[in-house]
């Protein structure tokens, strides 16, 4: 287990320099929110999907939603990490013709929503997690959602829908990071009593440190577990987490690191561990 964890975390640091990387070669996009979600990320492709980056359509695959696209080079990091398609990819983020757009859309092997319209991945996840049912296939649907973005009416009507029709293989996952586009959400749009808003919607709604591998698998072992209800992760994250001039700095919302910023940036993330050894002597 210890073995586990250290690897994933090493996945999530090898992802944040990626995230790093890219948005400093592009000039522009939103490192905040993709710091704060990396760890979720982390653990959700490198441990608890099924899914098989040789095959992205495989039917029997669990899907994931990036419903807040803004937060894409968190997912593209993943994605080129498990293989779906080349590194070097990942150095052509937000040019035309690139295949890795500013907000993610099907053409990249690996995704399956186009988002960036905030609001609208849980209602896709529902319909998704329904077909499943319907089709009496065993895949899970997971869907990252903002604090921000849940302040949108078209979140809770899902929310509803999801509980009446008890999809008991949907998970949302709510990286609470206490920021949106202009500041905290506390003073734009205050969500507490968040987990109580959930229970009251009939999900089953858990809490833990979205930073924290343990608590996350955790989290998502439960999630697995819940019969006839969905389950929402209430991860509390830090926006831009990892680097010190970006942890809970408004600014880097959607601003990318200058070339010293950049340097600083990797610096302080550091060297990547060398665990994989340790997991085959494991095995
Ligand atoms: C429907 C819609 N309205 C506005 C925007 C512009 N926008 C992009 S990111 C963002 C803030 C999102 O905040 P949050 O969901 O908390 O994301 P995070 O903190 O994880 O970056 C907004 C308003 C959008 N993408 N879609
Ligand atoms: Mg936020």
């Amino acid at each position: 287990m210890e073995t586990k964890i250290k690897h994933l975390k090493n996945k999530a640091n090898e992802m944040r320099k990626l995230i790093i990387e890219m948005l400093a070669k592009a000039g522009s996009g939103h490192p905040g929110g993709s710091l704060s979600s990396t760890d979720i990320i982390a653990c959700l492709y490198f441990e608890i999907m099924k899914h098989d980056p040789k095959n992205p359509t495989w039917p029997d695959r669990d899907r994931f939603h990036l419903s807040k696209g803004h937060c894409c080079p968190a997912l593209y990091a993943a994605l080129s990490l498990s293989g779906y398609f080349p590194r070097e990819h990942l150095w052509t983020l937000r040019r035309f013709n690139s295949l890795l757009q500013g907000h993610p859309d099907r053409r990249v092997p690996g995704v399956e929503l186009a988002s960036g319209s905030l609001g609208q991945g849980l209602s896709i996840a529902l319909g998704m997690a329904l077909s499943a049912k319907v089709d009496k296939k065993n895949y899970r649907v997971y869907t990252l959602m903002g604090d921000g973005e849940i302040q949108e009416g078209n979140i809770w009507e899902a929310a509803m829908a999801a509980a009446h029709y008890k999809a008991d293989n949907l998970c949302g996952i709510v990286d609470y990071n206490h920021f949106q586009i202009d500041g905290r959400t506390d003073d734009v749009m205050n969500l507490e009593p968040l987990l109580n808003k959930w229970e009251a919607f009939g999900w089953h709604a858990i809490s833990c440190d979205g930073h924290n591998v343990k608590e996350l698998l955790e989290a998502f072992r439960i999630a697995n577990s819940v019969k006839l209800k969905p389950t929402v992760i209430l991860a509390h994250t830090v926006k831009g987490k990892g680097v010190s001039f970006m942890e809970h700095v408004v600014d880097f919302h959607g601003r990318a690191p200058s070339e010293k910023e950049r340097e600083i940036a990797l610096k302080e993330l550091g060297e990547i561990e060398n665990v994989e050894k340790e997991i085959t002597e494991e095995e």
